[in-house]
């Protein structure tokens, strides 16, 4: 049924995914990453945005969230077995940011509008409201032609509890709202992209490889590590696991 809806509007919003304790702990663990970070340089990051990425290094807490059963059952049936990380970041959209530029992540992509090459998932660390900024989705757009833009009377906030996941389309219409709220709205945003795209976020770098190998193995495999078939990400005639354990 989610995924009925995942693939008919291009967006399922998956509530009450988190226990009171895990929710308190990816908050923790979050609020100590965003602290010290800086507002965005440009429009699209967020002049009022804080934004944390570099994590699987240090995912400590949000770890249940990346590999959550749900969204990962929902990913899997869109994009196989095989799938890497795309951009994986913490966000912090502060009081007084105004809507992000409309897009859709697998914009970077130059693909036909038809294939369905990442399926992202935006946890809400706390409620998402129409007034703080919560996610503004066009609901269908994911089967949109190429050009066609969404019109403002198009567009939802995607209201949610903290806890929940939003997991849409990467083809679908989307933005940040404007936070005319007086608390700041966080979320850890994580896309999945197909295994032989190269990712938006270089996991492999951003993590290094001693790092690499402290990570539990589905981890390392979602960093881009798996490869995407025999000989696609292999190293070095090597399957990567094999690599890591030799070298
Ligand atoms: O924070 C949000 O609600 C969406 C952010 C987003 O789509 C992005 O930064 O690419």
């Amino acid at each position: 049924m989610t995924l009925a809806a995942l693939e008919e509007d291009g967006f399922v919003v998956l509530r009450g995914l988190l226990s009171d304790v895990e929710l308190a702990e990816a908050r923790e663990h979050a609020d100590n990453l965003l602290r010290g970070a800086g507002w965005g340089d440009n429009d699209f990051d967020g002049r009022q945005t804080r934004r944390v990425y570099g994590l699987l290094s240090r995912a400590g807490s949000l770890e249940p969230l990346l590999l959550h059963p749900e969204v990962r059952r929902l990913v899997t049936a869109r994009l196989g077995k095989v799938y890497q990380f795309g951009m994986l970041f913490l966000s912090a959209v502060d009081p007084g940011q105004g809507a992000q530029p409309l897009h859709f992540d697998a914009g970077v992509y130059p693909l036909p509008r038809d294939v369905e090459a990442e399926t992202n998932v935006i946890w809400a660390l706390d409620d998402f409201t129409p007034t703080n900024g919560a996610t503004l989705i066009a609901p269908g757009s994911h089967r949109w032609a190429a050009g066609r833009r969404p019109q403002p009377d198009e567009l939802v906030p995607a209201v949610m509890p903290a806890g929940s996941a939003l997991v849409y389309s990467g083809r679908l219409w989307h933005a940040a709202g404007h936070n005319g709220a007086e608390t700041t709205r966080r979320a850890l945003i994580c896309e999945h992209v197909l295994p032989w795209l190269r990712p938006a976020d270089n996991h492999i770098l951003a993590t290094g490889v001693d790092q690499l190998r402290n990570l539990t193995p589905e981890l390392r495999r979602l960093a881009g590590v798996a490869p995407a078939s025999d000989y696609l990400g292999f190293v070095a005639g090597q399957d990567p696991e094999q690599w890591l354990r030799q070298n």
